[in-house]
């Protein structure tokens, strides 16, 4: 007979694995948890940040009952997997961002169309109060732990856009909402998911980007991308995720831990993002490498205004007409962002 089966680990081991469906930890005196946390982009980007604030506060409120393993940079899920990945129980919590997949996250794709949202804190606060007051049915099966959004997407190029002439056949890196944004404006989109995005910039698959500006530095954009145009564009937004089933297995003072953060996630994320990652990657890119903002004309600015309001009420109308509360997801949404 093989002893090694009978090892504490082992005994504990199938225990979990039978039991609860979460890691149970050797220990005898603590029924100690572990969970899985996954993240498709780097642990230096403002969402891996985030999921490793999240992790520390939550060891630490729970008094080391919790512990969390981080998984960033795809290493166990990709960006495209993460939903099926938490369904099927690959990771515990998983962080990806709804709108790369407006199709699957059909009302809260509403966040990321062009609302002038002055900056990350902002969207981030309104992203977490509309989705508690709709509950949209697309997060049914989850138990969504933290939302937050980047700050709005900017052009950022290799040749300086001033006017919609400039921008005429470029092809710019988008996702999700950005693509119909890019192409009103008269640019060329092309659909990528971020970690795809520095070999795209540097083999000149692509002539510029749309995203938040700290990809400048975080993911050394700025060596290439000697341009940001000032207008800002549609933010992403992004959940992190738990099964629903699995968030009801654990015990209550856990569960009420990790919805206190839930209520403070989008502020540091969105504090974070705005006033150090953003602001410091931007500084860097001009130091380092000489970055250059774009001012758009007042005729020019006002020009692509006008090119974009036609995108929100279109939503707007395809929504509605398939059931979504579209109309009042769209109020809701522009009502919170301009109360402070
Ligand atoms: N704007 C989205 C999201 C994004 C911005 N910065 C990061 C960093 C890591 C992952 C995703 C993002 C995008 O362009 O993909």
């Amino acid at each position: 007979m093989n002893r090694s089966r009978f090892t504490r680990h082992a005994v504990a081991a199938a225990f979990s694995a039978a039991a609860l469906s979460f890691g149970l930890a050797t220990s005898a005196s603590a029924a100690d948890i572990t969970l899985k946390y996954a993240f498709f982009a780097p642990e230096g980007t403002f969402p891996g940040q985030q999921m490793m604030q999240w992790a520390k506060e939550l060891e630490k409120r729970t008094d080391g009952k919790v512990k969390v393993d981080t998984y960033a940079g795809g290493t166990l899920l990709g960006a495209r997997e993460m939903w099926e990945g938490v369904t099927m129980g690959v990771t515990d919590i998983g962080l990806s961002a709804p709108s790369y997949d407006p199709g699957r996250f059909p009302l809260t794709a509403g966040m990321a169309l062009p609302l002038a949202f002055p900056d990350a804190t902002t969207a981030s606060r309104v992203l977490w109060e509309v989705t508690n007051e709709f509950e949209p049915k697309e997060f049914e099966q989850y138990k969504v732990i933290a939302m937050f959004t980047s700050e709005p997407g900017y052009l950022m190029t290799r040749e300086a856009v001033r006017s919609s002439d400039d921008l005429d056949g470029m092809r710019v890196r988008a996702t999700g909402s950005g693509v119909p944004v890019i192409n009103a404006l008269g640019g060329s989109a092309v659909g990528m998911a971020m970690p795809e995005v520095p070999q795209a910039v540097q083999t000149g698959v692509v002539d510029g980007v749309m995203t938040s500006r700290e990809v400048l530095q975080d993911f050394r954009l700025a060596e290439s991308l000697k341009y940001v145009t000032d207008y800002p564009m549609v933010v992403t937004t992004f959940a992190a995720v738990m099964d629903k089933n699995r968030f009801e297995k654990l015990p209550d003072d856990v569960k009420q831990v990790i919805e206190e953060l839930g209520d403070e996630m989008h502020a540091w994320t969105g504090h974070y993002h705005d006033v150090e990652n953003v602001q410091g990657a931007l500084k860097w890119s001009a130091d380092e490498h000489g970055l250059q903002i774009v001012e758009l004309s007042d005729d020019e600015y006002a020009e692509w205004d006008a090119k974009l309001e036609p995108l929100v009420n279109q939503w707007i109308e395809e929504a509605n007409k398939r059931g979504l509360p579209g109309s009042e997801y769209i109020e809701r949404v522009v009502e919170l962002r301009d109360q402070q």
